[in-house]
C-alpha cells in the first residue's frame, strides 16, 4: 500500500516530493468527491472502526448533511497530507534533524470516512438498488460461499455483533495517536446523539517499534497495490488499473473472454453506476481476520522439520515474499532487506520466467491473489480483478506466555479492508475462485508434463470443510495442501507437498459497505 497499513514511508528523491499527475486523455478523477481511504488510504497509526445502527433516520440525515459530511476526509486532503509528510521528511533529511516519533510523523491530523451497509442505504434511500448482489445479501450471508466454517447457515466463529443484522454503517476514524482518534469518535457520537447507536467498536493499530508496517505473522505489508490511471505515477512492475475498477463513474479495464485452456469466466466490463449518486463511490469489504500467530509459527517449525528445510524459507514460500517484503521471484534463496524496502524494485517481476515454480510456488499467497503474467493477457484476466487494500492489524503483540505455550490467548489479526466496484468480481472472486481453488493457477505442468496440483493459498485459502478429518472449532475438516514448499532448485525434480492441518487465519466478522461520494452524503443520502 503506499503503506496503507502505516504512514507512507516517504522517498526523499533529490528533486523532492512530487504530486499525482494526470495522463493526457484520461478523465480527471474528482478527488474532492472520493473519500480518502478508497484510492490512497487515510494516513494511520490507529484506526477505530465504529459500526453503528441508525435509530432515527430524520435526525441522522440532518447530522450527516450539516456536520458529518463536512468532516469527511477526501482524497484531495490525503494527497495534501501526503505532500506535507513528504516535505517534512525531505526537510528533516536535508537538515539532518531526524525525529521519528510516530505522532510527529503522522501529524495530528485525524481522518474520517463513512460507509453504509445495504440496511443503512435502505434506511436513507428506501428501495435503492445498487445492483450488486453480494452487497445486497451482506457479508454474513456470503460467508459460507467464501469458505468460512458454518454452524448450519451461520458463520461459526463470528462475533455476534456481525450476525445481529444491526450494522447500518461504519465510521473509519484514523490518526497518529489513539487520543486523537478517540477525540474524533467522541465528537461524532456527540453530533449523532440518539440518532444512532454503536453496534460494534474496535480499534486497529500499526504494530510497535521495528514491527511497524508488518502484519502479525511478521511480514511487511502494503507493498503491492494497483496503480490508478490518472492518479499514480507507477513504480516498475506496478500495473496501472483504470479507476472504474475502484470508483464508480470512470472507465474500467476491458473485460476478457474465456479461453479454451482456462476455466476463467469472461470478465464483465467495468460496471457503470446503477444510480447516478453512486458516481465517485466505491464498495468496501471489511473482514475481521484473526491470526493464530504462535500456532502458525509452530506449524512452520514442524513442517520445515518434516520437509527437511529452513522454517524461514518455508514461510517465505507460503507468502511469496520474505518477511522484509523482498519477493521470491527476484531473490528465491535468501532474504534481501534492501530489496524489500525498495519500492522501485520490490514489485518489478511478473512470474513469466518462473514456470517451474523454482522461485515462487504457484500456490504462494501473492501468486494466487495476483498471478501477474501467469494469466495472460494480464490486462483482461488479472487487472480487472485487482483490489485496493487498506487494512490495519489489531490486537496486542504475542506475549511471553503465548510464545511459551504455542497457544493464542488474546485475539490479534488483520482488519482487512479493500475497495472495488464489484465485490463479486473482485474480492469474492479472489477469495473463492483463486485462493480457495486448489486447481488455480490453472494449466501448470511439471517438467514431465504431468499437471501440477497447486493447492490452496496457505495464508487465506479456505477449503469449505470438504476435506476428511475433523479439525476446526466447528468440527469441519480444514486440512489444506500446497505444491512444492521445498524449492525444486536447481534440477527441477524435487517433489514436495505442504500439509496444513488447520486454518491459521480465521474470519471472526465481516461487513460489506458502500462508501459514497461527498455530494451523495450531502444530498441524496441525507434528503
Ligand atoms: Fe494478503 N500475509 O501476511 O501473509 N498479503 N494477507 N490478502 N494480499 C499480501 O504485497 C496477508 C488477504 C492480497 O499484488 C502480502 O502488500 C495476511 C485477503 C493481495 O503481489 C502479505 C492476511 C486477500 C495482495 C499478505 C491477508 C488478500 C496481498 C505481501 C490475513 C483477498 C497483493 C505484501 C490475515 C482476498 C499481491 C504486499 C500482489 C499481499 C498477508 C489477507 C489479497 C505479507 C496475513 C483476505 C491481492
Amino acid at each position: 500500500m503506499t503503506d496503507l497499513n502505516t504512514v507512507p514511508e516517504v522517498s526523499t528523491s533529490p528533486t523532492g516530493p512530487t504530486s499525482p499527475s494526470v495522463a493526457p486523455g484520461v478523465p480527471a478523477l474528482d478527488l474532492d468527491e472520493i473519500q480518502g481511504d478508497v484510492l490512497l488510504g487515510l494516513q494511520k497509526f490507529f484506526e477505530r472502526f465504529l459500526f453503528f445502527q441508525i435509530n432515527d433516520v430524520k435526525a441522522f440525515k440532518a447530522a450527516l448533511a450539516s456536520e458529518i459530511a463536512p468532516r469527511v476526509t477526501t482524497t484531495t486532503m490525503v494527497c495534501a497530507r501526503e505532500l506535507e509528510l513528504q516535505l517534512r521528511s525531505f526537510n528533516r533529511h536535508a537538515h539532518r534533524d531526524r525525529h521519528d516519533s510516530p505522532s510527529e510523523a503522522v501529524l495530528p491530523n485525524v481522518g474520517l470516512n463513512v460507509g453504509f451497509t445495504q440496511s443503512g442505504i435502505q434506511k436513507l434511500v428506501p428501495g435503492a438498488n445498487l445492483n450488486e448482489a453480494s452487497f445486497a445479501a451482506g457479508a454474513a450471508a456470503r460467508a459460507g460461499a467464501l469458505g468460512d466454517p458454518l454452524n448450519g447457515h451461520t458463520p461459526a466463529n463470528w462475533i455476534p455483533a456481525f450476525l445481529a443484522g444491526t450494522l447500518d454503517g461504519v465510521f473509519l476514524i484514523t490518526g497518529g495517536t489513539e487520543d486523537a482518534v478517540n477525540g474524533e469518535a467522541a465528537a461524532l457520537l456527540g453530533i449523532l446523539g440518539s440518532a444512532a447507536t454503536v453496534a460494534y467498536d474496535e480499534t486497529g493499530n500499526v504494530r510497535p517499534g521495528t514491527n511497524k508496517g508488518h502484519e502479525h505473522f511478521g511480514w511487511q505489508d502494503g507493498i503491492s497495490q494497483p496503480g490508478v490511471t490518472g492518479l499514480t505515477t507507477p513504480s516498475p512492475g506496478q500495473r496501472l488499473i483504470d479507476a472504474g475498477r475502484f470508483v464508480f463513474g470512470y472507465p474500467g479495464q476491458p473485460g476478457g473472454t474465456a479461453s479454451s485452456t482456462s476455466p476463467t469466466p469472461a470478465l464483465p466490463p467495468a460496471i457503470p453506476p446503477a444510480l447516478p449518486w453512486m458516481a465517485n463511490g466505491s464498495f468496501m469489504v471489511f473482514r475481521r481476520l484473526q491470526q493464530l500467530v504462535p500456532e502458525f509459527n509452530q506449524f512452520l517449525l514442524d513442517q520445515a522439520a518434516s520437509l527437511g528445510m529452513d522454517p524461514v524459507l518455508l514461510g517465505a514460500r507460503l507468502v511469496g515474499r520474505w518477511k522484509s517484503g523482498a519477493p521470491l521471484a527476484l531473490t528465491p534463496a535468501q532474504d534481501d532487506t534492501a530489496l524489500g524496502q525498495d519500492s522501485h524494485e520490490n514489485n518489478n517481476f511478473d512470474f513469466a520466467d518462473d514456470q517451474a515454480q523454482r522461485r515462487c510456488p504457484f500456490g504462494a499467497h501473492i501468486r494466487k491473489t495476483n498471478p501477474r503474467q501467469d494469466l495472460a493477457p494480464q490486462e483482461s484476466r488479472v487487472d480487472p480483478r485487482r483490489i485496493i487494500r487498506a487494512g490495519i492489524p489489531f490486537g496486542p503483540e504475542v506475549s511471553a506466555d503465548e510464545q511459551a505455550s504455542g497457544k493464542t490467548l488474546e485475539q490479534r489479526g488483520l482488519m482487512f479492508v479493500c475497495y472495488q466496484t464489484s465485490i463479486a468480481n473482485q474480492f469474492e472472486f479472489l477469495q473463492v475462485s483463486w485462493a480457495n481453488n486448489p486447481g488455480f493457477v490453472f494449466g501448470k505442468t511439471h517438467q514431465d508434463g504431468t499437471p501440477v496440483a497447486v493447492g490452496w493459498d496457505p495464508i487465506i485459502g479456505q477449503n469449505g470443510g470438504q476435506n476428511g478429518t475433523q479439525n476446526s472449532a466447528s468440527g469441519q475438516n480444514r486440512v489444506r495442501t500446497m505444491d512444492e514448499p521445498v524449492p525444486n532448485y536447481p534440477a527441477g525434480n524435487v517433489r514436495s507437498t505442504l500439509r496444513e492441518p488447520q486454518d491459521f487465519v480465521v474470519a471472526t466478522g465481516g461487513a460489506y459497505f458502500f462508501v459514497p461520494s461527498i455530494s451523495a452524503l450531502k444530498n441524496e443520502l441525507s434528503t
